[in-house]
């Protein structure tokens, strides 16, 4: 009996205008919405192989190599849409294979660590939606799948596209509106790239879907983010991206986090994600910029402590050098440049 197989890799997004709050957590639509660049390919990414054959009995999934639970409500949504759209196609055309009627076999690897606010979610259930449709050979219409994903892990429906992306929210109760579209792909601004800052690779001890709700529900700060701050941040940022304005970018994107963490800090109990070592990097990004007077560096955090440094390859050495001094005295320090390479900036 044949075994239909596909595989994509998806890579993760890093919010620079932060997704935080759901008007509707059944269909994951957002209270606001949000812009993110998907680092490359080659970086942190999710590699999943789907295969489908009739002879299968069950639907199973793998992750990171152990078997996991499919019974949870956002994959079974994403699996039931991706099923509804493969079925359309063949009512249209009956000489399809039911596809649609065969349970599903799904491997998927992350390269980084999972949950520790590196966006596995996103890049894990783009490439769960990306895998299925290639298997089903679904039109790839990159926004219509967006809207999948987004029901799989909202951040998810922006790790569809490369490059700087915005997930509109949308107005509508059904969220047919509610997906992501490129804003400027990566090769119009090749110059921009990120350093990701492992402070920790723990699990975060509150997640964001309870986090983000918790915010909702509690923050006075919350209101007015979503209400006025967001929705002018949203334009002033696709335009300084369209732009290629680093120092609109980097100013926006810092303001950003900063007004993320501090609607958690105001949720009652409050949310701290953020820790000591993140301040220190707030205020080394802060001092560098200081220091050459122009702001050739942004650091943006996600649900967890990890920082997320944007700058422009021409400023990799004058950053570098600041990190390396700074950094290497810290117990269990990485980089992906070797010491001797990175003493060269120095
Ligand atoms: C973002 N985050 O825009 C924001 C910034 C974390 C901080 O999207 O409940 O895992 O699955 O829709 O997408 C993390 O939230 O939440 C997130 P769900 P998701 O990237």
């Amino acid at each position: 009996m044949s075994v239909h197989i596909a595989s994509t890799t998806a890579p993760v997004n890093i919010a620079t205008l932060k997704y935080w709050g759901k008007r509707d957590t059944a269909l994951n639509l957002p209270t606001n919405s949000s812009i993110s660049v998907t680092l490359a390919q080659e970086d942190l990414r999710t590699l999943t192989s789907a295969a489908t054959s009739a002879s299968f009995e069950r639907d199973t999934l793998w992750l990171n190599g152990k078997e996991e639970s499919l019974d949870n409500k956002r994959t079974q949504d994403c699996l039931q849409d991706l099923r509804d759209l493969r079925r359309a196609l063949e009512e249209q055309d009956k000489s399809l294979e039911p596809l649609s009627q065969w349970k599903l076999h799904i491997a998927s690897e992350n390269n980084f660590p999972t949950a520790a606010g590196l966006a596995s979610s996103a890049a894990g259930f783009a490439a769960l939606v990306v895998a299925i449709a290639k298997l089903y050979q679904l039109p790839q219409d990159m926004s219509a799948l967006s809207k999948v994903a987004r029901k799989g892990s909202g951040s998810a429906c922006r790790s569809l596209f490369g490059g700087f992306v915005a997930w509109e929210m949308g107005e509508q109760a059904d969220g047919s509106d509610s997906q992501a579209v490129q804003v400027l792909p990566l090769d119009k601004w090749p110059e921009m790239k990120a350093a990701i800052l492992v402070v920790s690779d723990a699990k975060k001890d509150t997640s964001s879907t309870s986090g983000m709700q918790r915010t909702v529900h509690t923050s006075d700060l919350f209101k007015e983010r979503v209400d006025t701050v967001v929705p002018r941040r949203f334009n002033e940022m696709k335009e300084a991206i369209v732009q290629r304005d680093f120092p609109r970018f980097a100013e926006l994107t810092m303001r950003d986090s900063n007004s993320f963490h501090a609607t958690c800090l105001d949720s009652y109990p409050p949310i701290f994600y953020l820790n000591d070592t993140s301040r220190k990097i707030i205020r080394l990004v802060d001092g560098i910029n200081a220091f050459y007077n122009e702001t050739i560096v942004a650091y943006t955090f996600d649900a967890g402590p990890n920082a997320v440094l944007y700058y422009e390859e021409k400023n990799e050495q004058k950053l570098f050098a600041f990190l390396y001094h700074l950094l290497s005295g810290v117990d269990g320090w990485k980089s992906k440049y070797g010491d001797e390479q990175l003493k060269a900036f120095s």
